[in-house]
């Protein structure tokens, strides 16, 4: 395998597996679009970039939904599996792998885990008593339980919990409580937001039990390696689905050099698995941890949580459609810090659309643009010497790569499009208070130069936001006659050439208007 030293440039990212008991909604496409944008940001700065995610195949929720729509578990899997594979190409998540955990080199990879772990006498056998969420596919200790007025016992996330009882395989995560905290101290970055870090901290502080990881009453799922009476507890052959979607347990395959993931993104409900679980097992295998989780919040439809039942779960297929890929793209990263909960409604999305992409950004392009084609016979033109304006405005646009590094290290994902769109609005003060458009009967060597700087300025935003919005930027790059080898954040400091022709220019970024009702 490669020697560590060079992992220097490799990038490796991962969403959360999603259960294909359903088709995906608009939480899965959320997730999906801020690893996509993670992930092409960091290979447009150069890294070698590995972007895994898939589907939870196992367990008995899918069992319960499975016999539900009289089909087996692996039937249904493979039906929604398509549909969420299908999700992420309609929404230009630039995935390197799509993972099942039905997948034999899936199971292979599991057992040996469970192996390592066993040899490490981490696992023992006894009797599990207890209570189990279906829905979280999640044990609870009483006392995070609670009876509602219904008499129906639930969970800390609010889902109904039932008495489980019986031989089961248990993992020491007793023994892992001194060593995760330490893992938190001396690795503060470890988990993400602090309002995460500072949950986990106190859920490990509050003592951790020995983990059931095994049950006997179903068949579907991995089984133990010479005890196939059991089948393991989902959730220890779910988290496992990261190393094998590096090529675990073969490390001589050619992409175990992206191990340790850089970043597990995923929600907040599932933040206990990611970082107290899933190191305490690498731990007890002897695996290098993952370097960090990173929890981002939950979606709301005009602030309700979407259920069947409310009949208010939106097809992220038809967001795409209605409004545009590269528009739903932009709007859940820029509205919604990325960490907190968020709100969306047809009105919020219109209203970015409208303002952000079409006026600011799309008409600084389309009018600067049309007059070099108009004015100037489509040629960009040679610059001037630059007036403090035009060296204000560059400024500002140079030192955008620097503080979006910054922020996209930490998945920032709203601060990132915050320092982009400043630039934009600035760019906008800038064009207007210059006034090209009156220059060119009064300076037009000063028309030229303006029209240089405002051409510079929007290549450089578009190079930055093909992250968020790859198509459109392209688009406009296009316009912007630059080679294809130059779109990426080395070739960002080198200024637009002049004397180049450029393409008749194409408004990229169409206003949202309403269709047309009888
Ligand atoms: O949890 N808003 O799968 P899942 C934002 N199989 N994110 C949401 C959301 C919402 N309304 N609803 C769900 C599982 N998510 C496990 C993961 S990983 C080894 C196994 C997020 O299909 C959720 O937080 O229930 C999770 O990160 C992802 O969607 C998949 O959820």
């Amino acid at each position: 395998s490669a020697p560590a030293a060079d992992r220097g440039n490799v990038y490796y990212i991962t969403t959360a597996i999603a259960y294909p008991n359903g088709q995906p909604h608009i939480g899965h496409a959320y997730e999906a679009i801020a690893t996509d944008a993670l992930a092409r940001f960091q290979r447009l700065d150069g890294k070698d970039v590995f972007f895994l995610t898939g589907t939870d195949e196992h367990g008995q929720k899918m069992i319960q939904t499975a016999q539900g729509e009289g089909m087996t578990p692996f039937d249904l899997a493979t039906r929604n599996a398509a549909r969420f594979k299908e999700m992420d190409e309609r929404l230009n998540v630039s995935f390197d792998r799509f993972i099942r955990t039905s997948e034999p080199a899936h199971h292979k990879s599991v057992q040996e885990i469970w192996r390592r772990m066993q040899d490490n006498g981490d696992i023992y056998i006894d009797t599990y008593a207890g209570w189990y969420s279906v829905r979280d596919e999640a044990y609870y200790a009483e006392d995070e339980t609670t009876v509602g007025e219904d008499n129906v016992r639930r969970g800390p996330q609010g889902t109904p919990v039932e008495w489980v009882e019986e031989k089961s395989y248990f993992f020491k995560l007793s023994a892992y409580q001194d060593k995760l905290l330490h893992l938190y101290e001396s690795q503060p970055d470890f988990i993400g937001p602090d309002s995460r870090r500072n949950e986990v901290m106190s859920f490990v502080r509050g003592g951790l039990k020995d983990l059931s990881i095994s049950r006997t009453t179903f068949d579907w799922g991995v089984k133990v390696p010479n005890d196939p009476e059991h089948v393991m507890y989902v959730w220890v052959d779910a988290l496992t689905n990261y190393i094998t979607g590096v090529g675990y347990p073969d490390e001589s395959d050619k992409h175990w050099r992206y191990w340790p993931a850089d970043v597990h993104i995923i929600g907040k409900d599932i933040i206990r698995f990611h970082a107290v679980y899933w190191p305490a097992f690498l731990m007890s295998a002897g695996i290098p941890l993952q370097k960090r989780v990173y929890a981002h919040g939950f979606l709301f439809n005009r602030g309700e949580k979407m259920s069947k039942s409310v009949g208010n779960v939106v097809d992220p297929f038809n967001l795409a459609n209605q409004y545009g890929v590269d528009q739903v793209r932009y709007f859940f990263l820029r509205e919604v810090p990325f960490g907190q909960d968020g709100n969306y409604n047809h009105e919020a999305i219109v209203a970015r659309i409208n303002a952000d992409l079409a006026n600011d950004f799309g008409n600084l392009a389309q009018r600067s643009l049309s007059m070099i084609a108009k004015q100037l016979g489509g040629v960009l033109p040679e610059p001037g010497e630059f007036s403090d304006n035009d060296k204000a405005i560059l400024a500002q646009a140079d030192a955008m790569l620097e503080t979006s590094r910054t922020a996209m290290a930490a998945q920032q994902i709203h601060q990132w499009l915050n320092t982009v769109w400043a630039v934009v609005a600035e760019a906008n003060r800038y064009f207007a208070g210059e006034a090209p458009w009156a220059l060119a009967k009064t300076d037009p060597a000063r028309q030229k130069t303006v029209l240089y700087v405002t051409a510079e300025v929007v290549r450089q935003i578009a190079i930055m936001a093909q992250a968020v919005m790859p198509e459109s930027c392209g688009k406009m790059l296009d316009s912007l006659g630059i080679a294809a080898d130059a779109r990426n954040f080395t070739a960002i400091a080198e200024r637009i050439r002049p004397g180049t022709t450029l393409p008749a220019p194409v408004g990229v970024f169409p206003r949202y208007v309403e269709p047309k009702t009888e």
